[in-house]
């Protein structure tokens, strides 16, 4: 983290120097950090490049929270959307403006430039993918409106938002790498074939999670048989599964990145007349239905992902409010759900 605070630190000074020039139009280019995403959480405050405070501009008592979420692709999207509609109410001295991307990073970005034309006291951004936003992040900037990043990170200088809450996808991935390392050892399985579908390429919840696996892989000799998109949704995983079981090249291990496209995969194999359990199948995020899966030996292990992030959002905006210092990154509380506690985290599972 040192590192990360030098670098937007020399971010935040060049910003500085450029607007004391009446130069910064958001053209330049910022390094981007080098984040470290080997802890759950990270206690740094607000680097000094980024001084924004959530306030009541209008004075009404309520805040505009204005909302560029990614879809609706997903279980564990659904969940999240609810958690800010339920959270971002009147009663808890909110107000929220939903923006949905439906997955393409250029029309959210026109999300938020909507969202700042509509003059919202601060944006919670979750985005699609990680690159690209250096000129609308400024242009908050410039409007004097906070930005909180949220469920995915995003590759900028950390001058250009508020805060960062959500997962840390390459620990979640670590952690299923972990537990197909061991589960191998203990059932004696000596070769990995692997089915790998990816999520949405260029969003850091698949970022992360592919890069624990290509690191695991190398490091352990695994083969890695197929690798494609599934776009996070169970209609694609389903598609590409299909396509795969028709190449009929072997494999023993499917890692699917999110839950949705784990049920097209089973789906599949089902459709060719393969039973899901003679597989190794891992996932992610934890979805009520998934985690009945593990408990029923389906799924072997999920890669906890919390979607529940609205009051934990709200907190943060509140402490912002009150000119607390507030993390600039702060990880949910995620585990590895397999049979030893999946019939314990059902009972608070999300979603269906
Ligand atoms: O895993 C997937 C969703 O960004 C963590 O997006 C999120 C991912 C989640 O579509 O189900």
């Amino acid at each position: 983290m040192k590192k990360q605070i030098t670098v937007a630190g020399l971010a935040a000074l060049m910003a500085l120097s450029l607007a004391g020039c009446g130069t910064n139009n958001g053209g330049g280019t910022t390094p981007p950090p080098t984040t470290d995403t080997s802890t759950s959480t990270d206690t740094a405050t607000s680097s000094t490049g980024y001084n924004l405070q959530v306030k009541d501009v209008n004075g009404d008592g309520i805040i505009t929270v204005g909302f560029a979420q990614v879809g609706a692709e997903s279980g564990w999207r659904t969940a999240n959307t609810q958690s800010y509609k339920d959270y971002f109410v009147e009663a808890n001295g909110f107000k929220l403006v939903f923006a949905d991307a439906n997955q393409d990073p250029d029309k959210q970005k026109q999300d938020v430039r909507d969202l700042i034309a509509q003059g919202v006291e601060v944006i919670d951004l979750a985005p699609v993918t990680d690159s690209g936003w250096e000129p609308v992040l400024q242009e908050a900037k410039d409007a004097g409106i906070p930005v909180v990043i949220s469920d995915r990170q995003l590759s900028v200088s950390d001058d250009l938002y508020l805060t960062y809450f959500g997962g840390d996808m390459y620990a979640e991935g670590q952690r299923v790498t972990d537990f197909l390392k061991t589960y191998m050892a203990s059932n004696n399985i000596t070769t990995a074939n692997i089915v790998h579908l990816q999520g949405t390429i260029g969003s850091t919840a698949q970022i992360g999670r592919s890069k624990a696996l290509t690191e695991a892989a190398a490091a352990n000799n695994w083969n890695i048989v197929y690798e494609q998109t599934g776009e996070f949704t169970q209609a694609k995983g389903q598609e590409v599964m299909e396509s795969f079981l028709q190449q009929n090249k072997d494999f023993n291990i499917i890692y699917s990145e999110n839950d949705d496209m784990t049920y097209g995969a089973i789906a599949a194999l089902q459709a060719a007349g393969k039973d899901p359990k003679s597989y190794v199948i891992v996932s992610f995020d934890g979805n009520k239905s998934a985690v009945q899966m593990v408990v029923d030996g389906t799924i072997k292990a999920i890669g906890q992902c919390n979607p529940l992030l609205g009051p934990q959002v709200g907190d943060l905006i509140k402490k912002s409010m009150n000119g607390e210092a507030i993390p600039k990154i702060t990880y949910s509380q995620e585990v590895l759900i397999d049979s030893t506690n999946a019939a314990e985290q059902l009972k608070t599972a999300f979603g269906s």
